[in-house]
């Protein structure tokens, strides 16, 4: 690879239910996330800003998916832009916004594969599930389908975006850092068969033989890894600035490690870096921890 990286700006929260994750992007610049790129010894050879509409709907109560129509176009536009930053032989890293945004990056990755009929492995690190559908989802946002939308599961208007489904095997894919989830996500995980670690299985096996096993699962048998990092998976004494908080989490050295480890493997193609919001953070200190691990994932340096 050429160590080139394409930033994707993308200031949505239709998905959730606070606006404060439309800030992300900003406070990433804030956190030199240019800069440390670069320190890295990676260029930057193409920034994009994303603009998200505002949505009348958001205001509403919606128990089944709301705004999924301005999130459906939003991911069939994010669907093009990874695969060209892939096809560009960039590393397209995009910058949320919350994690909805995945529905359409990821299916972006699986464009690019799937055209080289090759597979690739979805490494999903979160405190949550994200493995809802508009059946099970008690609150309607959509930034809790996603990983479902991904494996096939939800309404045909987004799981067919590029008239197929799955854009992710549910074999190659691994649920990192879970510790609260709702009782039909538990089911859901366990119908898809998807790997899921969580809190516990973390501390029982130590953070490098967790992901010495998911590597094992998602990387031996691909040409790539979609890495989609929720923040809010890190400890909130050491990330405060999410929406969802979820305590008990990742500590710092534990997600370095775990990112070089990943890093190390060359295999990393698409990285999606989601759910800060500013507003609740701490001097933007979430913000730089984002940051510090999107330069881990480049650098392979916990
Ligand atoms: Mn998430």
């Amino acid at each position: 690879m050429n160590k080139q990286v394409t930033l994707i700006y993308v200031p949505l929260y239709l998905g959730g239910s606070h606006r404060g994750a439309a800030l992300g992007p900003a406070a990433m610049k804030v956190a030199d996330l240019r800069e440390r790129i670069k320190a890295c010894g990676w260029q930057i050879a193409k920034e994009v800003e994303v603009s998200v509409p505002e949505s009348a709907a958001w205001f509403e109560e919606d128990t089944y998916a709301r705004c999924l129509p301005e999130i459906i176009d939003l991911s069939k536009e994010l669907a093009k832009l990874v695969e060209a930053a892939l096809d560009a032989g960039t590393l397209p890293i995009t910058i949320g916004g919350d994690h909805s945004l995945a529905i359409g990056t990821i299916a972006g990755s699986s464009n690019y594969f799937r055209k080289r009929k090759e597979s690739f492995g979805l490494l999903w690190f979160d405190a949550h599930g994200d493995i809802n559908t508009p059946e099970t989802s008690q609150s309607g946002n959509v930034h809790g389908m996603p990983l479902a939308i991904c494996l096939g599961h939800g309404p045909e208007s987004v799981t067919q975006l590029n008239q197929y489904s799955p854009k992710a095997e549910a074999s190659l894919t691994a649920l990192v850092g879970i510790r609260d989830l709702d009782p039909p996500e538990l089911e859901m995980i366990t119908r898809t068969g998807i790997a899921a670690y969580n809190m516990s299985d973390i501390d029982k096996l130590g953070i490098a033989t967790v992901v010495e096993r998911v590597l094992s699962r998602v990387a031996d048998n691909s040409s790539g890894i979609h890495l989609s990092f929720d923040i809010d998976v890190l400890d909130p004494e050491i990330a405060p600035g999410v929406s969802t908080v979820a305590k008990d989490g990742i500590g710092q050295k534990d997600i370095m490690q775990a990112l070089s480890m990943i890093a190390k493997t060359g295999l990393v193609r698409s990285i999606d870096m989601v759910e800060l919001n500013p507003t609740r953070d701490i001097q933007n200190r979430t913000a730089e921890i984002a940051v510090d691990m999107i330069a881990a994932c480049l650098s392979g340096k916990a």
